[in-house]
């Protein structure tokens, strides 16, 4: 049992009002909210040893070294990666995608194939149709069912001779459903296929071992797990991060450096050119441990419990559809009301305090399949409560009355 009071007392930004009312925060799968253990590690950072990292004899420099690396190894831990080179640390999810959808660009010709899902965020499309139209290879998509889940018979059928590469998420940031990656992956690697999995939207419910699923990739953003905005990781067994090369060329991803020739750094530094985002990281590093002191398990069933309370709440309103509605789901509930637009419930509900996104969540092939504009989202962290979900409710029957 989780302790939400003594929970929520960690986050100072639940305290505050929004129009003069008590936040209900209910965009998590956009952002998530920071403990004050990792606001206070930022503030710590740059009061106490803020340096560059890898170059400096000084202690400044080596206090940051080690909390960076520090940071690395809780990562690696966390995830379960054999190595702690094989985390690579990024600015985030659509970073890590796009350094590996450009280091295909020298590994794939016209006649290849690549397979994406119908339930991914843009930024797990769009990096794949630019490598497409350098190289020539074809995009394959994984058709989605009505209920929001991938339709693996087609699948299947996709997968070739020719597949070199399969990239979906683990689970979908507009639906919350929960993919099977494993199975995905298995099927891929029949094949001699690489994969790569979106945690984005897994990473705040699960705690995934990239040994266990056996993928190429695994990737995810800091500021979806109580971390800050503008850091992630990409994960990557350390034969394929060989075989890629550097994403971005500078300072600290070399070996050596002359007009003729530069060598690259081994693993991870080759990926790391530049001065990171070093308090970020570090702040990454405090969010795991804050995350696994309260525990996934628990974390998953709390969020379950509150994703059920809500879906049975929105479901007794006339005129409700639900998007999404697998077995298998992250606490996340798309929905519209019958002859009312999406941005109009969302805006009223702000009037009331309360936090949800509504739009095309950036998976707008998802919209196109169900013909409609957007949805209002909901999405539950395990700081939020049963009683936050009455008000999100009465909310929306006012917005329905004002609008209907
Ligand atoms: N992949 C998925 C599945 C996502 O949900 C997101 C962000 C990204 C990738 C990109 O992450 P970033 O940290 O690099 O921006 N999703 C959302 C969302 O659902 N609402 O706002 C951002």
């Amino acid at each position: 049992m989780l302790d939400i009071n003594k929970i929520r007392g960690d986050f100072p930004i639940l305290h505050r009002k929004v129009n003069g009312k008590p936040l209900v925060y209910f965009d998590n799968a956009a952002t998530s909210q920071t403990p004050r253990a990792v606001i206070d590690s930022i503030v710590d950072y740059y009061s106490n040893y803020n340096a560059n990292i890898h170059r400096g004899v000084h202690t400044l420099s080596q206090e940051a070294t080690n909390a960076y690396e520090g940071a690395r190894q809780k990562i690696q831990k966390h995830f379960n990666a054999a190595k702690s080179h094989e985390i690579i640390l990024t600015s985030g999810t659509t970073h890590g995608i796009n350094m590996v959808a450009t280091g295909f660009t020298d590994l794939l010709n016209a006649d290849d194939e690549i397979i994406v899902s119908a339930l991914e965020h843009h930024s797990n499309i769009v990096p794949w149709q630019m490598l497409c139209e350098k190289t020539g290879a074809t995009l394959k998509v994984i058709p989605m069912t009505d209920e929001g889940s991938l339709d693996m018979e087609v699948y299947k059928d996709l997968l070739s001779e020719k597949t070199k590469l399969v990239f979906v998420n683990h689970v979908s940031n507009a639906l919350g459903t929960i993919n099977p990656v494993k199975q995905i992956i298995d099927m891929a690697h029949h094949y001699g296929a690489a994969v790569l999995i979106d945690g984005a939207q897994a990473t705040p419910h699960i705690k995934p071992d990239v040994q266990e699923l056996d993928c190429e990739f695994y990737t995810c953003s800091a500021h979806k797990l109580c971390g800050p905005t503008g850091v992630g990781m990409i994960y990557g067994k350390e034969e394929w991060l060989n075989k890629l090369p550097p994403y971005q060329g500078g300072g600290e991803m070399i070996s050596e450096v002359t007009f003729e020739k530069t060598t690259y750094a081994d693993l991870p530094h080759k990926f790391e050119a530049g001065t990171p985002n070093i308090a970020g990281v570090i702040a990454f590093g405090v969010a795991l441990d804050y995350m696994n002191r309260i525990g996934f398990d628990e974390i998953a069933a709390y969020e379950n419990e509150l994703l059920e309370y809500a879906t049975e709440k929105l479901l007794s309103i006339e005129g409700m559809k639900l998007y999404g509605t697998v077995q298998e789901k992250a606490s996340v509930i798309s929905f519209n009301i019958e002859g009312i637009h999406p941005y109009d419930i969302g805006s009223i509900v702000d009037k009331l305090g309360i936090a949800v996104r509504t739009g095309h969540h950036c998976a707008q092939p998802i919209m196109d399949y169900y013909k409609i504009p957007g949805t209002v989202r909901a999405s539950f962290s395990f700081y939020n409560t049963k009683e936050e979900i009455d008000l999100f409710i009465e909310a929306v029957l006012k917005a329905k009355s004002m609008l209907s």
